[in-house]
Formats: C-alpha cells, sequence, structure tokens
C-alpha cells in the first residue's frame, strides 16, 4: 500500500486559477512544451547528419513533468535538471540557438564547447549544470539550498533525479541531510519506468519511490508525471512550502521514457504494448485537448504557437550552425570556478 500521498488530477479551472495560472499563463505552459519536444526533435536530425558528436539524450514524453515544474520556480530559486529535464531549460529562458550550439559542441554553447551533451547549465538563469554519476546533483542542490539557510535568504532548490539513481547512495545522503536539516528542497523524481534496460521491480522495493520520503521526515507525493497541471499545482505546493521553512518534500512524477535510453538503444528491451500505452498518454495531446476543453484554445491560437515554435528553431538552428568551434588555445579556460565564481560567504 502507497505511504506518499498520491495526487490527484487537476480538476477544474477554478482550481487551476487558485494554483495562480491564468490563460495566458496556461498557453505560455504549452507554448514551452511544444517548444521543448522541437528542440528534441530537432536534435535527432543534427544526430542523423552527422553534426552531434558522441551521444544523443532526449526527454520525449517528460514534458510536462519538467516545464511543471520549473513553471512553479520563482526566479530567484535554483536547480539541477538532469538528461530528461529539457524542459526546465526552455521554460528559465535558455535560448534554443545555444542548446543547439552545445549539442554541435560550439563556442557559444552553454559550457562553450567544453562538453557537447546535456551536461549544460545557464547559471544566470539560477541552473546548476549536471556531472554525468548519477544521482551526484542531490548532495549539491541539498548544498545550495543549506547556503540560503546560512545567508537566511527565502530561496528553494530543485533536485531531480530518475528513479534509477534513487538506488545510489547519494540520494540517501542527500535526503538524510535536507531532512535533518529541515533544508528548503524539494527533490523531483522523475520516474520513466525504466533506468537504462532495468525496469521499476529491480530498482525499489516499495511500491512508489516517494514513499520513502516518510523514512526522511518529510512527505512525499506521487503525481501523474504526464498531466502539467497537477505536476505544477504539487510542485507550487511544495515550493511554496520550503520557502515557509516547512522543510523538504520528495515528488515522484510517473512519467515516460517514448524513447530509447539514448539514440544508439532501439529499447528492444521495452514491451511493445507499453510504447503503445505511452502514445496514448504523449503529455502534450494531453494537455492540448485540455486546453481545447477548458479554455476554448482557438485554431489560430494553437496555429500561433506551432508556427511560432517552428520559426524560433528553424532561426536558432541557422544561428548555432555559425557558431564557431571553440578555439583550442582556451581549452582550460572556464572549466574550473573560481573562488569569486562561488560567491559564497566562506569564499568572500
Ligand atoms: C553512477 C552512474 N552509473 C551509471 C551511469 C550511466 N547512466 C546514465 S543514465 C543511466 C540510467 C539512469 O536511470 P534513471 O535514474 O532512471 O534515469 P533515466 O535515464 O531513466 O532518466 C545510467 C545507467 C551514470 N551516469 N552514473
Ligand atoms: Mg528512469
Amino acid at each position: 500500500m502507497a505511504i506518499a500521498r498520491e495526487a490527484e488530477p487537476v480538476g477544474s479551472l477554478h482550481e487551476v486559477r487558485e494554483a495562480g495560472l491564468d490563460r495566458e499563463d496556461l498557453l505560455g505552459v504549452y507554448r514551452n512544451m511544444v517548444v521543448t519536444r522541437g528542440v528534441e526533435e530537432r536534435g535527432h536530425i543534427l544526430y542523423r547528419q552527422g553534426k552531434i558528436p558522441g551521444s544523443f539524450y532526449t526527454g520525449r514524453g517528460n514534458e510536462a513533468a519538467s516545464v511543471g515544474v520549473a513553471t512553479a520556480m520563482a526566479q530567484e530559486d535554483v536547480g539541477t535538471p538532469l538528461h530528461r529535464d529539457m524542459g526546465v531549460h526552455i521554460t528559465r529562458g535558455v535560448e534554443p540557438w545555444r542548446i543547439f550550439a552545445q549539442y554541435m559542441g560550439r563556442a557559444d554553447g552553454p559550457t562553450h564547447g567544453r562538453d557537447g551533451n546535456v551536461h549544460m547549465a545557464d547559471t544566470n538563469l539560477g541552473l546548476i549544470a549536471m556531472v554525468s554519476h548519477l544521482p551526484a546533483m542531490l548532495p549539491v542542490a541539498v548544498g545550495a539550498a543549506l547556503a540560503f539557510r546560512i545567508r537566511e535568504e527565502a530561496r528553494v532548490a530543485l533536485a531531480w533525479f530518475g528513479e534509477g539513481a534513487s538506488a545510489r547512495g547519494d540520494t540517501h545522503e542527500g535526503m538524510t541531510f535536507a531532512g535533518t536539516r529541515k533544508l528548503p528542497v524539494v527533490f523531483i523524481c522523475d520516474n520513466n519506468q525504466w533506468a537504462y534496460s532495468t525496469p521499476t521491480y529491480l530498482e525499489f522495493a516499495t511500491e512508489h519511490v516517494a514513499d520513502r520520503a516518510q523514512a526522511y521526515g518529510f512527505e512525499g507525493v506521487v503525481v501523474d508525471g504526464t498531466d502539467v497541471l497537477a505536476v505544477y499545482r504539487e510542485a507550487r505546493r511544495a515550493i511554496d512550502k520550503a520557502r515557509a521553512g516547512g522543510g523538504p518534500t520528495l515528488i515522484e512524477c510517473l512519467t515516460l521514457r517514448m524513447e530509447g535510453h539514448a539514440v544508439h538503444d532501439d529499447a528492444f528491451y521495452v514491451p511493445k504494448a507499453m510504447f503503445e500505452k505511452w502514445a496514448e498518454s504523449d503529455p502534450l495531446e494531453r494537455f492540448r485537448t485540455w486546453l481545447r476543453d477548458n479554455v476554448d484554445m482557438t485554431d489560430d491560437e494553437e496555429d500561433e504557437i506551432q508556427s511560432g515554435a517552428k520559426k524560433l528553431l528553424n532561426d536558432a538552428l541557422k544561428r548555432a550552425e555559425d557558431s564557431p568551434m571553440p578555439d583550442p588555445s582556451d581549452l582550460l579556460e572556464g572549466v574550473y570556478a573560481s573562488a569569486e565564481d562561488l560567491d559564497t560567504p566562506h569564499h568572500k
């Protein structure tokens, strides 16, 4: 039996307004989801054209989870999004041309060509770049939350991880530390039901990952990660609670990995029926239908969102292709942060 609270879907428009979203906001959320998917679809094209060095990862099926949480963050909050969370970068305002530049290892990507993969983030937008080792970013986000506590800043850290990564020690360490000190951090588990080829029943023995939260001394919530409004509502509640001194929350988004682990993986081990079921629960299609039924999104509005995204991304591709390769002579610049860059009380 579940220990974590199982969140209800968002019912009425009234409930959405209560949660702080007006009609314009809702269309903006949809736009961010469309752009997120569009970025990754174009990434596939770049990969097939041989323009992406190394591998290529996407979060197809995870757009509602990533955009929903990022929409609930305040500008001053920070987060550590992972390889399924392109929607966080888009919602926080990273320009798509810089993401394409990153994919192609160009000088104008967020890592300035030091990395060609999704290990990227713009610190000016409150995002901290991931390292590949999972879930190494959880203690980093918890550390950011500790800094907010020491500095008496009313800010919240968002810490993303996959359900597979929940099996490793850093998850336990991060949650124990955050729970004992009641730090302002919200843990977001994108449970996309697979960790590469490992299914969930070999990853954790509880019904939900979020059931563990109780053992760490804070609330666990399970939410349908294909329902952007329910994700937003739960993230907003947890962030508000953390900001008000109520301590951490673990939100588990039940989401989908609609593609292989990465482009090199044909996911032969995922039952065909699962892919078929996922196709029926596509988060973009689900929210599109909701907008049509509940806020009368018109054909014109939808066309404007779709064609606007198309133009944005086509222009972005051109601009990224014009970005130069990094200059080998400055290879070691920007690899390590200076004490000033870190900007913590200990370094001042
Ligand atoms: C410590 C560590 N071991 C292995 C890997 C290779 N790896 C990258 S992603 C991944 C699967 C992680 O699964 P999950 O946490 O469920 O995240 P998902 O990829 O499904 O979003 C693996 C094994 C890694 N990055 N770090
Ligand atoms: Mg997973």
